[in-house]
């Protein structure tokens, strides 16, 4: 019997401090387009029309704020000191790679602020949350402690949500969140089979060759540990290393599931064929796993890579029988991918239509539509028990899009790092933000 439980989806709001600081190694958008004029308006704008057209669709649509930028608190961690004004004309000109962290934008990609199990899944009945540690990269290790504080803020009664603290911050325990976690049910409110997706045992340094694999099985483990989660239902697999090499730095750019269906690139697993046994077994009597493999002969990795096929957010939408896939323009726009997404919706299988939506901002950043959002599934109880506000309404939207429109910057280049005024801006933009969704508490 359906009881009421769904998926929500939680977007990260993009800050006001969005920029193109190309800090992450790996990812090969945001190494391509460091030092680009960032337009920090249009993105949340983007942002929040994707929200907007989930809303229209029928489907519950949350938000998660934007973190505190730049983090003034970072700067005066790394030993600059004095007013704030001094603090970054000093960081600006010693260590300039330090003055791009602390002002980086990156919890906007909500799919790596924690990992999520949903209450059914769960040995105590409540809906976990662990947050992402983001040990690789400098400028997302500094996260996990505001996005825990908005974790709390939003899902802080103990009856039935448990938010833990992230993984120690070790090179064996790297931990990126939701975007290295699918969770397969045959329907939302019952429960399912989590597949946790590594790159390495333990974290392998960049030096010598090779991007960094970001997720270590230790830390996956550690999560579904932390959850009480059944290990019959739980599936532990490695990403392939040819994927990681292509820039494939999360799971979720080469495979993404929803509900019954997984949907992956030939090449995201090390090895398919174990993969899909386990995931197999551990269905065994819940489920009928339906997976939807794309041959690396209909489209290469490559061009799953620019065209961000795989970072599609795979919906079930009230009223339909079939799954939608809601992809980034650029999916559109590479032949290979067009063509394939045509031919997807021709065949009989659980993808039944595709849309477009266009998360440019994002996307050369290396976020896509689907790193943007966290995924939550909630019971009736749940969403009635969280803070209602982040829970958006077209109303709520306008009302977010009207402060994006009056207090962030349509042009942000790197020179702008070093201005006071920027800063002060980025801060007095978010307290608008929060404003918004009453979560003031967080300031
Ligand atoms: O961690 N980009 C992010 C993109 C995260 C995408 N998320 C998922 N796939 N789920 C990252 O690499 C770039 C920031 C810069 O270069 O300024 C950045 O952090």
């Amino acid at each position: 019997m359906p009881d009421g439980s769904l998926e929500v989806n939680f977007d990260g709001l993009i800050g006001p401090s969005h920029n193109y600081g190309g800090l992450s190694y790996g990812n090969l958008a945001s190494q391509r387009n460091e030092g680009a004029v960032a337009n920090p308006r249009d993105a949340a704008l983007q942002g929040l029309e994707k929200m907007r057209q989930m809303v229209k669709w029928g489907l519950v649509q949350g938000v998660l704020p934007p973190l505190a930028r730049p983090s003034f608190d970072f700067l005066s961690g790394v030993g600059f000191t004095g007013a704030d004004q001094v603090m970054i004309e000093t960081a600006a000109k010693q260590a300039p790679g330090l003055l791009k962290a602390a002002y980086s934008a990156s919890g906007m990609w909500a799919a790596n602020a924690a990992t999520v199990s949903p209450s059914a899944d769960t040995a105590d009945g409540r809906l976990h949350f662990t947050p992402a540690n983001l040990s690789t990269m400098l400028h997302r290790s500094l996260e996990p402690p505001e996005t825990t504080a908005s974790l709390l803020a939003i899902f802080g009664t103990d009856d039935h949500f448990a938010v833990h603290q992230a993984l120690p911050g070790h090179s064996c325990l790297s931990d990126e969140g939701a975007a290295n976690h699918v969770r397969l049910c045959r329907r939302h409110g019952e429960s399912g089979v989590g597949l946790f997706v590594f790159g390495a045992e333990v974290s392998k340094p960049a030096e010598g060759g090779g991007f960094p694999a970001r997720q270590t099985r230790l830390a996956s483990e550690s999560v579904a540990r932390t959850h009480g989660l059944e290990p019959d239902r739980t599936v532990f697999a490695r990403q392939s290393v040819r994927a990681i090499e292509a820039g494939a730095f999360h799971n979720d750019v080469v495979c993404v599931g929803c509900l019954s269906t997984l949907f992956f690139h030939e090449y995201a697993f090390e090895n398919v064929e174990t993969t899909l046994a386990d995931l197999y077994r551990a269905a065994e009597g819940r489920f009928d796993l339906q997976p939807v493999m794309v041959e690396n002969a209909e489209v290469s990795l490559q061009d799953a890579m620019t065209s961000y096929l795989f970072n599609s957010q795979l919906l079930a939408v009230p009223g339909e029988e079939r799954l939608l896939l809601l992809a980034p323009l650029e999916v559109q726009a590479t032949p290979a991918t067009r063509a394939y997404c045509e031919r997807l919706v021709a065949s009989n299988g659980p993808i039944g239509r595709v849309e477009y939506t266009d998360v440019r901002q994002s996307m050369r950043n290396g976020g896509g539509p689907a790193c943007l959002r966290l995924r939550v599934v909630m019971t009736v109880e749940e969403r009635a028990a969280c803070h209602s506000s982040v829970l958006l309404d077209e109303a709520r939207i306008d009302r977010l899009q009207d402060v994006v429109r009056r207090t962030y910057r349509d042009r942000v280049a790197l020179t702008d790092l070093a201005d006071i005024h920027f800063a002060n801006e980025c801060l007095v933009a978010r307290e608008a933000v929060l404003d918004v969704l009453d979560l003031t508490e967080l300031l």
